[in-house]
Order: C-alpha cells, then structure tokens, then sequence
C-alpha cells in the first residue's frame, strides 16, 4: 500500500480504525468513528470493558448504550483484549491513562506497555496518534522511537506519527468528541496531512499545528489555566474569609464584566485525572531543564490546602457548637470529584473523609452516583439520604453540589451544614450554614 492509499482509505472510510485504551476518552472516540462509517476495534486489557463493549453496552455515561448496541450490531465496533486485532489496523489512537506515581512524577508505563506491545503489529502505511495528556517531547522521544526503532520503518514515509490532545470533559452535554475542535501535530509534514485526513472524516474541526510538541503544550496549556486559575480563586476564598467578605458575591459581580474575566469558583479542592495531575507532567519536564514553573507549584500546593481548610471549617462549625470533631457524626454529601458524575479519582472527597477520620470523628456519605468508595484499606458504602441519618449528624458537608440535592429539603433536615460550593445560595431552613 501507499500513503495514497492510506489517505484514499481515510477518505472513504474503509480503513480500519483501532483504539487502544476504551476508558472516558477511547470509548466516545471509538464510537464517533463508527459512527462516521469506519470500522473500529477497540483494544482494553480489561476483560470486563470488552465483554460488556461487545454484548453492546457502555459503561461510560456520556457515551448512551444504543449508540453502541447499534454499532456494535452492524459490526462497525467490536472490542478485544489482543494487540493482534491491530495488525490489520490502518489508524491507531492511543489513549491510555497517564497518572502521577506517589512521588508526584510522571507515570508513562501505560504509554510504554501500549507502544511496546503496538510495536509487534506496526506496518507500513499505518497512521499512530498519542491523544494522551503528556510532558512536551513524549511523541518524538518515546513514541517514535519505540515504534521505529529496529524495524526499518521510516517516520513520515511509512509510518505516520502525531500527538492529538483528548479535550474530553466529562459530564458536558454540549460538547462531545465530535464538536470539540481537535488540535493535531504531525512529525513530519506527510503525517500532518495523514492526521488531518483521519480526524477529518470523524470530527468537526481539525486544527493543525507545527509539531507534536506544540500539540502537546496546547494540552498542557487548556489545563494549566484551570489549576492555576482554580488556585487563586481558592486563595482568594481564604482571603475573603479573612476579610469578612463573601467571596461568592465577590466572584458573582466580577463576572458582570462584559470582557477580560472569566469566573471560576471556590471549592472543596482539585479532583479529577487531569486537572491536579497534567500541570506536574509539564513542571516535572521543565525541571529536568532546570527550570522552576512556579504558577503551576503554587497553584497545587493552594489546591491541594483546600481539603484541610475544609476540615478546619467543619472543626470551628462544630467548635461553635461546643462540640469536639473527636466523636461527631459528620454526614458528607457528595464524593465525587464534580457534580453530576460518577467518578472520585483524586476527589477531594476522600482526603476530607481522610483527615476527619484521623481526627476521630465518624463519616459517612451519600452520594447518588457513588455506591461505594476505597479509602484507608477498607470500603465505604453510600448510606439512603434520610431525615434520620441527617438528624443524627452532629454535621452535613456538602462536597459535590449534585443538580439531584434537594438544597430546600437538605437545610430543612440538618442543624448544621457546612457548604463547599455555594450551592444552597438565595435557600434557608433549619440549619445554620457556614460556607467556605
Ligand atoms: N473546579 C473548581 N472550580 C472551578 C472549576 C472546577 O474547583 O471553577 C474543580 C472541579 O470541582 C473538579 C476539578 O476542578 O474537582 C476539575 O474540574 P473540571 O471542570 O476542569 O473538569 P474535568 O477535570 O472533568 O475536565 C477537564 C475539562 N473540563 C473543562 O474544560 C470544563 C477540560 O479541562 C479537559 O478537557 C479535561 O479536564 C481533560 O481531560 O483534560
């Protein structure tokens, strides 16, 4: 085959188009180039994403299971746990997980096992995109190497090789991997006009740059402006408490500036697999080129305070109350990492459960989309949200403003509720409310 070809098969949408990794960014992607006519495989080594892909259910929210009942049943999707359903793949798109190892640098060993095993079934003529967020130079120090080293392929005459930054938010109902523009990078000029071609047959608005690398700080960009914005406006809360201003208010009327603000809001800290997390991949590499990113440092450390000055809202509460947080009952409302999702990676949930805990008062939490929780080497189970289990409790914090909270029926049920997100503003009941 030829790039002609290749570009040929893109264009008519008989390539066939391979996933690896169907989490919250692999899985919509999938089903959107099925959707524009391509066959699409799917590769997860997790046996139950597979198994439950290939019976036509999704097990991501956003993703609604008759969209891929349909394509699964017209044979445009089917999921495998083999790298070999790749080897006649035309098209790659890698989105594997890139976390954070406990010492807070960069863990690639998902983009390594992906490559490596890639490796084994790369052809010629076959187009390799990395979507996942990394540190600037992963796609040409790691990917091509390791996908070109000892095989003779040649990287924008074989191969075609760029970096393509996933822009998924989950929860969002207005943008969706079709309408989200996508940035792509080729390495070479012949890649770039590969990468368009593919995105372009599936989304619907490719924007090209320079190089992976640009493609790669775009990323690193869209999510640093969030921590670092989230941070000053998290010290910002700190300070208004301190003035004995509501900072809510504050933020509310700066918003009516009609240009050059964009508001962000308070909470109870940073959640989520991205936002606390991409921003370190970017300070990590600067590092090694001695170089200290000080907003992105500082940003983490303010947002990652949140949860222990929450603690220490909920200790002056009950203080005011004459009550030690040692033996309270405090009922948390909400443990996923943002309203209306069912997700508690990095949640600041569980470091506030944490650090009650260690102060010895007794947690528990309800959550609508959050049946049960890992933390501190045991489970947590979501209790019914009842007029008993708020009455017994010497404290309710609301972590996770769910749209489902009944806020009229929360403060009408609880003497005291400590409010991390504003959420019960303009309501008043029962309860006294100590916001942030
Ligand atoms: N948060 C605040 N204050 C704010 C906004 C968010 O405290 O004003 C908190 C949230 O509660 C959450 C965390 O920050 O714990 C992250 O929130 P997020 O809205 O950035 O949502 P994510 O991480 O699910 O998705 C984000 C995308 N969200 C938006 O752009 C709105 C986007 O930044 C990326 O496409 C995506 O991460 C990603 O995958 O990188």
């Amino acid at each position: 085959m030829s790039r002609e070809t290749l570009l040929k098969r893109l264009q008519d949408r008989s390539a066939l188009v391979g996933v690896i990794g169907l989490g919250y960014v692999g899985l919509p992607l999938a089903v959107e180039f099925a959707e524009a006519g391509f066959n699409v495989v799917g590769v997860d080594p997790l046996t139950g994403k597979v198994e439950r892909l290939n019976k036509g259910e999704s097990y991501i929210p956003d993703v609604p299971t008759e969209r891929v009942a349909k394509l699964v049943e017209a044979g445009r999707l089917r999921a495998s746990t083999s790298y070999d359903d790749l080897r006649e793949a035309d098209a790659v798109l890698i989105c594997v997980p890139t976390p954070l190892r406990k010492t807070k640098d960069p863990d690639m060993s998902y983009i390594y096992q992906a490559t490596d095993a890639l490796a084994k079934v790369v052809h010629k003529d076959m187009v390799i995109v990395l979507e996942s967020t990394t540190y600037p130079g992963t796609t040409e120090e790691v990917i091509v190497p390791r996908l070109t080293g000892d095989n003779g392929l040649k990287v924008g005459e074989d191969v075609f090789i760029a970096f393509s930054p996933e822009r998924v938010d989950p929860g969002n109902k207005k943008y969706g991997t079709h309408n989200t523009p996508k940035v792509v990078g080729g390495v070479t000029e012949a890649c770039r006009e590969v990468v368009v071609t593919l995105y372009s047959a599936a989304i619907e608005k490719v924007i090209p740059v320079s190089s992976p690398k640009t493609a790669e700080m775009v990323k690193l960009l869209e999510n640093t402006f969030r921590a670092v914005n989230i941070g000053l406006v998290n010290e910002m809360a700190i300070m208004c408490d301190k003035l004995g201003v509501n900072v809510w208010e504050v933020i509310e009327a700066a918003a009516t500036k009609p240009f050059g603000f964009m508001a962000f809001y308070p909470g109870p800290g940073l959640g989520g697999h991205c936002i606390p997390i991409d921003p370190l991949y970017l300070s990590w590499k600067l590092k090694a080129l001695n170089y200290n990113a000080r907003f992105i440092e500082l940003a983490s450390e303010i947002n990652t305070s949140m949860p222990y000055y929450v603690v220490d809202k909920i200790a002056d509460a009950l203080n005011d109350d004459g009550k030690a947080v040692r033996g309270s009952k405090v009922a948390v409302l909400g443990v996923a990492y943002k309203k209306d999702i069912d997700d508690v990676r990095e949640s600041p949930a569980l470091d506030i459960i944490h650090l009650l805990r260690e102060k010895g008062a007794e947690v528990s939490y309800h959550d609508p989309f959050i049946p049960s929780i890992r933390l501190d080497g045991g489970v947590m189970h979501s209790v019914d949200l009842t007029p008993e289990w708020l009455a017994e409790a010497d404290c309710a914090v609301l972590v996770t403003d769910h749209t489902a909270f009944d806020w009229q029926w929360l403060l009408d049920h609880t003497d005291l509720l400590v409010d991390t997100r504003n959420a019960t503003r303009g309501y008043s009941g029962k309860a006294r409310v100590v916001g942030l």
